[in-house]
């Protein structure tokens, strides 16, 4: 089914290989620019579904995003949760971008002014719930709840480095109007993220995958997080195959996966050609075992892997 966005609505979306931190945005994000900005939008989703998301919405009882399958007209375009090119949606001509809510670095570069709100916070959920508080405006209790999730799910329940004490406070007065029972909806989050029940290695290479321009290179990197690396591990060999077959199709120049298991609290990380092993012995330094580098306290891509990376390349 094609849809086609009416006329003067903005499409709200968030990046490809959608997660539940960028569904939740674009979701909460119709309220948000219905009751801060006085304007109509929609929400969108710029591909399927991951496990954990499916829980979520289920779990509270929503719709999900329609499927960004093309945008036509005059519309205005807000991207959640990311600004990186190789992340937007093919659909979207990024001239109709006009705002970006986002907490990971900047990258894009715009032919005119837009609205971009950006912070180092957990989540992009935080930051929107940031706006409503700080004008007094109420929040729904699903999409509160919706806000929850997002913050739970990309701090790993604010454990990850990137979690900060806005971020812990935001979870305490979201959950003032949520009164979700926290630590067994984080258990069932954590539950479906890791059951790879039905999920091909396509699937667990492709679902929480980004690329990067990183000096003048393309590097891809993909994460699966999990309660139990194990199940993961098992299927390495057929991993490494289609990881080094995604690099030539998509003429990167390094291409890394991460297992991060989130209970231990660190990460596997796959190095499936010379390139990435040279890269992460100067960047990381660990000792390479089988292909792989385990990385103690190494939860988060965004804060622990691309901006060293992005160092080094820069060089
Ligand atoms: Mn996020």
């Amino acid at each position: 089914m094609i849809q086609k966005i009416i006329m003067n609505k903005i499409a709200i979306i968030g990046h490809k290989n959608p997660d539940t931190d960028s569904i939740v945005s674009a979701l909460v994000g119709v309220e948000l620019f219905a009751k801060v900005f006085g304007e109509e939008s929609l929400a969108y989703r710029a591909g399927e579904l991951n496990n954990e998301t499916k829980f979520v919405l289920k779990e509270i009882g929503v719709q999900p995003p329609l499927l960004m399958e093309t945008l036509t007209g005059d519309v205005s375009v807000a991207l959640v949760d990311h600004n990186e090119a190789g992340q937007i949606s093919d659909q979207i001509d990024c001239s109709k971008i006009d705002y970006i809510i986002d907490h990971h670095k900047l990258s894009v570069k715009t032919e005119k002014p837009i609205f971009c709100a950006a912070q180092f916070i957990g989540s992009t959920a935080s930051l929107i719930a940031k706006m409503f508080f700080e004008k007094n405006i109420a929040i729904s209790e699903s999409s509160c709840k919706l806000l929850l999730a997002g913050i739970l799910s990309d701090t790993l329940n604010l454990t990850s480095p990137t979690t900060t004490q806005e971020d812990k406070e935001l979870v305490v007065k979201l959950n003032e109007v949520a009164k979700l029972e926290i630590e067994g909806f984080v258990a069932g989050m954590f539950a479906a993220k890791s059951n790879l029940e039905g999920i091909s290695i396509e699937d667990i290479i492709t679902m929480d995958y980004k690329a990067y321009e990183m000096g003048d290179k393309n590097v891809g990197v993909g994460t699966w997080e999990t309660t139990s690396p194990q199940s993961v591990n098992e299927k390495k060999d057929a991993i490494f195959e289609r990881l080094i077959e995604k690099k030539v199709a998509e003429k990167l120049d390094s291409l890394f996966f991460m297992v991060v298991d989130i209970i231990g609290q660190n990460c596997q990380l796959y190095l499936i050609g010379e390139d990435e092993e040279k890269l992460a012995k100067s960047v990381f330094g660990g000792e390479i075992e089988n292909k792989v580098m385990v990385l103690p306290g190494v939860v988060s891509r965004k804060k622990q892997i691309v901006p060293q990376l992005t160092e080094e390349l820069n060089k």
